[in-house]
């Protein structure tokens, strides 16, 4: 696992290298990570760790509401605060995970994360808009929830609801924060450019394409980008490049979101998908032990807590899948992007097994929850072994062989 050279660490959301044994973060950084480490900087954060999920909308929209249903469960949750800003990291609820836990009962168990950030707006000063002190923050975001209100009949100015304008709003907001952002890069350009100095005319251009796109108001995310300019514009991390999903938190009287049609179709028109979401009856719940969650959610005619709903929307969105290790010791879960090799998938367990990598054993959890048994999985073919270029399934158990 040791490895030597530079040490990546994660600075203000930016992957840097410090030099090997340099400890203060002073001119001992260097800016120019390896090639494997820019590779990875380029596929967007790891989100193998703990996948964040960001809570932006209108001032009262219920936000911290929001957020209060989905972190505070019975099953616990790490809280912390980043300033103004909540943090609540919670487990992914799984049910395939659960049984093989039940099968194995391991000594330890671990589900994947999701950390959920319920941020703050601080006042904004006349001429500036909400998100522009609060970009390096907020691009450090694997995905934006966007919670807006559809409860009650007024917002907090006063003026009737209106959900659909409320989520366009946002969506200029993150425009706006991307705009301030490429033309301060832009002019610094073009100082260098009149000092004399070597521009990168990729960037620039990447970024005057932006500019007439932000200008307009068009949200990065949905301009066609070549390969090249796509490589260009990540190292940005460009607040409307992000993914979201939309959250409408209804009133308890609304819970099938009958009058949000303008708001679904506003939220299409941006490639959202919406969720309906009611923050209060959510937090109700939240608290009760599973038996009663069904019950109470059969009372109101629902399938499944909100947040479950949310959170496989954002693996959903985020293209995101899982698969799992189980043994006697631990039965744990692993996050991915959909068509990680095997390999790639024995590198997030440890570095160790994806150099000596061998062979993965690999059978789909329903299969392997069937039989019980690894060795009656092997005998029924179920169990595959798979070799290096193996794309991983949602699901799938696996077992690396590897020289050690
Ligand atoms: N009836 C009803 N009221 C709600 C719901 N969600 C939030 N509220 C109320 O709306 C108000 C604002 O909710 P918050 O969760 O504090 O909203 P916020 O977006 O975090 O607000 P700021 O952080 O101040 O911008 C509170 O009084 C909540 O009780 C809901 O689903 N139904
Ligand atoms: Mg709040």
């Amino acid at each position: 696992m040791l490895e030597s050279g530079p040490v990546p660490v994660q600075y203000k959301g930016s992957w840097i290298h410090r030099r090997a044994g340099g400890s203060a973060p002073t001119v001992s950084f260097l800016f120019l990570p390896a090639p494997a480490f820019r590779y990875k900087r380029l596929q967007e954060r790891d989100p193998c760790m703990a996948l964040s999920l960001y809570l932006i909308g209108a001032p009262r929209s219920g936000k911290t509401a929001v957020f209060e249903a989905l972190t505070n469960t019975p099953e616990g949750r790490h809280f912390s605060a980043k300033g103004a800003h909540h943090v609540g990291t919670v487990k992914v609820p799984d049910a395939r995970l659960a049984a093989l836990r039940d099968l194995y009962q391991p000594k330890k168990y671990t589900p994947a994360e999701v950390t959920f950030v319920d941020v703050a707006l601080p006042p904004v000063p006349e001429g500036r808009h909400a998100l522009s002190s609060l970009t390096a923050l907020l691009g450090e975001a694997d995905a934006f929830v966007l919670v807006v209100q559809a409860f009650g009949e007024m917002d907090s100015r006063g003026k009737p609801l209106d959900p659909a304008g409320q989520m366009d709003s946002m969506v200029l907001e993150l425009v706006f924060a991307d705009l301030e952002k490429v033309e301060t890069r832009l002019g610094r350009i073009e100082h260098e450019r009149k000092r004399g100095l070597k521009i990168n005319t990729a960037e620039a251009t990447a970024l005057e394409k932006s500019k007439a796109a932000l200008e307009a108001g068009q949200p990065l995310r949905l301009v066609e980008w070549s390969g090249e300019e796509e490589k260009v514009l990540r190292t940005f991390q460009f607040l409307s490049m992000k993914p979201a999903l939309v959250v409408a938190n209804v009133g308890e009287g609304d819970l099938k979101g009958a009058m949000l049609d303008p708001l679904r179709q506003a939220a299409e028109r941006h490639g959202y998908q919406t969720l309906i979401f009611c923050a209060v009856l959510e937090a109700e719940m939240a608290q009760l032990d599973p038996s009663a969650q069904a019950a109470f959610l059969k009372d109101y005619g629902l399938d499944e807590p909100a947040r479950v709903r949310l959170i496989q929307g954002a693996y959903r969105l985020l293209n995101l899948i899982s698969f799992f290790t189980v043994g006697e010791d631990e039965v744990r879960a692993w996050t991915i992007r959909r068509g990680t090799s095997a390999l790639a998938a024995a590198g997030k367990v440890h570095s160790d097994i994806e150099r000596g990598f061998i062979r993965a054993e690999t059978v789909a959890s329903a299969d392997l929850l069937q039989t019980r048994l690894w060795s009656a999985c092997r005998d029924n073919a179920t169990l595959r072994l798979e070799g290096k270029t193996y794309e991983v399934r949602d699901g799938d158990v696996i077992h690396f062989r590897f020289n050690a």
